[in-house]
């Protein structure tokens, strides 16, 4: 590929399902602020549950950072990443409360159970670094510029929500994510074709998942 590099080349091949995992009228309606308050409750309780699964994810990209990676500069990337989720967890334990959301009762719907067994395959110790770090670099991607896109000039987004735009579509979280995408198009470039195949069938498998995380919350 070009300068981009191969997630540029995926980018712009896989354009309309990452339009619609970027895009998705749950954003485009908190941008709007037309969005269904119960909508976004419904999200939050549902993302808590994924982010609590998505750290031991975290630390299995960490684990294989350390074996297969000669760059030490990428474990500190993810251990980064890693750090800021502990936040998060505190984050969104704080934004429940104000929304009177109950976290504890809550139990994961079908499409973020699905999402969180696709990330548990992703754990096991035969899915080399590259496809893994792949897979959570698109993860936070689609975050970044979804909730990006809440932030932008002209957009409407209620100030109630601000907050968790600021938290994914923030460009020092931006920051983050290209250093991922980074250290995903230095892998990428080196691996061999099967590898490049399951990687690009990882970003895949993320987009349509995290399509099917915000039809949920919106209630499909
Ligand atoms: C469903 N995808 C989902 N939840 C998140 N919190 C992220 C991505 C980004 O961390």
């Amino acid at each position: 590929a070009s300068g981009g590099g191969m997630i540029m080349a995926w980018l712009n091949k896989h354009h309309t399902i990452y339009s619609r995992a970027t895009r998705h009228p749950f954003i485009l309606s908190t941008r709007d602020g037309t969005v269904d308050l119960s909508s976004f409750k419904r999200w939050l309780e549902q993302d808590y549950i994924f982010v609590r699964e998505f750290v031991p994810f975290v630390a299995s990209v960490l684990l294989k950072a350390w074996r297969e990676s000669e760059d030490g500069s990428d474990m500190e990337v993810i251990l980064s990443g890693l750090a800021s989720l502990n936040d998060e967890i505190s984050w969104f334990k704080k934004e429940a409360l104000k929304w009177g959301v109950l976290l504890s009762g809550t139990s994961p719907q079908k499409a973020n159970q699905d999402y969180c067994r696709f990330l548990e395959s992703l754990m096991s110790s035969e899915i080399s670094y590259t496809v893994a770090i792949t897979a959570f670099w698109a993860i936070e991607a689609v975050y970044q510029e979804s909730f990006s896109l809440c932030l932008k000039h002209g957009s409407r987004t209620p100030a109630e929500l601000m907050e968790t735009c600021q938290r994914w579509g923030s460009d020092s979280f931006g920051q983050y994510c290209h250093s991922l995408q980074m250290i995903a198009n230095k892998r990428l470039e080196k691996a061999p074709d099967y590898i490049l195949g399951k990687a690009e069938e990882a970003f895949l498998s993320v987009l349509e998942h995290e399509i099917e995380f915000w039809n949920m919350s919106n209630g499909i």
